[in-house]
């Protein structure tokens, strides 16, 4: 349904762009940085090295004076738990002080912060002491984080985010997780959504205790699912795609209950999942301002019976189309690919229509506000002659905002928009192969190069969407 009249996107909303600590940054070891499980982590098959990235640490100012160009209205940046905490202990003074020059820097430049406090870097000693997300003792250290944060930050920063990702924190246990040796998967899943659930919780009650002025919310990645055929049993796949992936953590995060065909699903199976009625009624009284999440792309489910073999997610490490490896959870869903979308080289399929289908379904269910806080296109991109003809990427984040305005249009309040990423960062499957930025680092995987930025042609292209406020689509 096209609409006859199309609502302009509202006067404040907040046209953004976002990055995450530890693929931005690097410095991780300078003034006081303790380690995180992400600067510890080394896959043999794809780059993984935070030690420099992009350099933020050190170029931040030139880097919020190219945001300052773009035009952005707001940031989306994540706090590295370890510069603030560097062994989830000690506070680390010089920490909280970059953080205050970065706000500083831009309050200065009009550009209204959004905080991430939690983006998959947790200080390595929590993982080592006791299993990081998998312990409830996760709980009073990440609250003695967020309260640092808000004490520091709160009087200049309005926007917060909890956890980034808790969804795909579970989903990708190696990537971005982090399981104990000798735990069970399918148990660690559980425990972690429930003390994620828990910490949320009480980070949101005490900002609200701390910052009345101030809006929280958590974070997902939402990846619809559509039935692979009309077959009936593939329309049961989807729901239960959505219902196992999105639906059950924010469920929790946003109203408290717990989805009970999944408890039901993982009861037969001889594991009790159930929250005391104590705990929900904490997570009840919790209620986020808005619901945040992350969209690239759409899955496709079809049936996957009992009988079959179970199967993980499996990146596609080379970007060349046709290696990514589809689930299989049986008596659930399996994966599949989806003959009606173009994909990128990694087999992220671009599907800007189910922008605007995850935006109704997330209203309908939760009737809060939402926000868009990752979407975008990770290419390989070409400079010649300083320059980066990102026409692709282009093509990808305006048929984005178009949905987004037939969202707008369709009655949803969405808050912002946030492309990934601002700047080329270190993509968390694979390395600098694969990049997002409107602003291009000039660096590889293996040779840090001059770090040199340069504004791609998309940089331009949301220059004038930005300063049409989305007119000029
Ligand atoms: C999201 C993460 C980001 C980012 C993005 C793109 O799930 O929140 O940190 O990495 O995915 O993924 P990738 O870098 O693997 O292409």
């Amino acid at each position: 349904m096209e609409h006859l009249v199309q609502k302009p996107f509202p006067e404040n909303f907040l046209w953004g762009a976002a990055t995450a600590a530890y693929q931005v940054e690097g410095a991780i070891e300078e003034d006081g940085k303790g380690i995180s499980v992400q600067d510890s982590k080394n896959f043999s098959n794809y780059f993984h090295d935070t030690t420099v990235t992009s350099d933020h640490y050190h170029r931040f100012r030139e880097d919020i004076a190219l945001m300052k160009t773009l035009g952005l209205k707001s940031y989306r940046f994540s706090i590295a738990w370890t510069r603030i905490y560097p062994d989830g202990e000690t506070l680390n003074p010089a920490g909280v002080s970059f953080y205050n020059q970065l706000i500083d820097e831009l309050i200065k430049n009009n550009i209204e912060p959004l905080v991430t406090l939690y983006h998959f870097d947790h200080p390595q000693s929590l993982q080592e002491n006791f299993g990081g997300w998998y312990s409830e003792q996760m709980i009073t250290h990440f609250l003695t984080f967020a309260v640092t944060c808000f004490h520091a930050f709160g009087d200049r920063v309005r926007w917060f985010m909890t956890i980034c990702e808790s969804n795909n924190v579970v989903l990708y246990p190696d990537l971005i997780g982090g399981v104990p040796a000798g735990i069970d998967v399918e148990v660690w899943r559980f425990q972690v959504s429930r003390v994620m659930a828990l910490a949320n919780a009480r980070v949101i009650q005490s900002c609200r205790k701390l910052l009345p002025q101030a809006k929280i919310g958590p974070c997902i990645g939402y990846a619809i699912a559509y039935p692979a055929t009309s077959a009936p049993q593939d329309v049961m796949a989807a729901l239960n795609e959505d219902e196992f992936r999105t639906f059950y953590p924010l469920d929790l995060l946003c109203l408290g209950r717990q989805n009970p065909t999944v408890v039901n699903f993982f009861a037969c199976r001889g594991l009790d999942i159930r929250l005391s009625p104590t705990e929900l009624e904490e997570i009840k009284g919790a209620n986020p301002d808005f619901i945040a999440f992350n969209y690239y792309q759409s899955d496709v489910a079809k049936a996957c019976p009992d009988e079959s073999e179970e199967a993980q997610p499996g990146f596609n490490q080379e970007g060349k189309k046709g290696g990514f490896v589809y689930p299989r959870f049986p008596g659930l869903y399996a994966g599949d690919s989806n003959p009606y979308l173009e994909r990128n080289d990694w087999d992220w399929e671009i599907d800007p229509v189910g922008l605007r289908i995850a935006c109704r379904k997330l209203f309908d269910r939760y009737q809060l506000p939402l926000m868009i806080t990752e979407n975008g296109l990770g290419a390989r991109d070409t400079l010649a002659n300083g320059e980066i003809n990102d026409a692709y990427r282009i093509d990808y984040l305006q048929k984005h905002v178009e949905q987004m305005q037939l969202a707008i249009s369709d009655g949803v309040p969405l808050l912002g928009y946030y492309p990934w990423s601002f700047i080329d960062l270190m993509s968390t499957s694979n390395g600098y192969n694969k990049r997002y930025g409107f602003v291009y680092v000039d660096r590889e995987d293996s040779d840090i190069k001059t770090l040199t930025r340069y504004k791609k042609a998309s940089f331009y292209w949301y220059q004038r969407l930005i300063s049409s406020n989305g007119a000029l689509l």
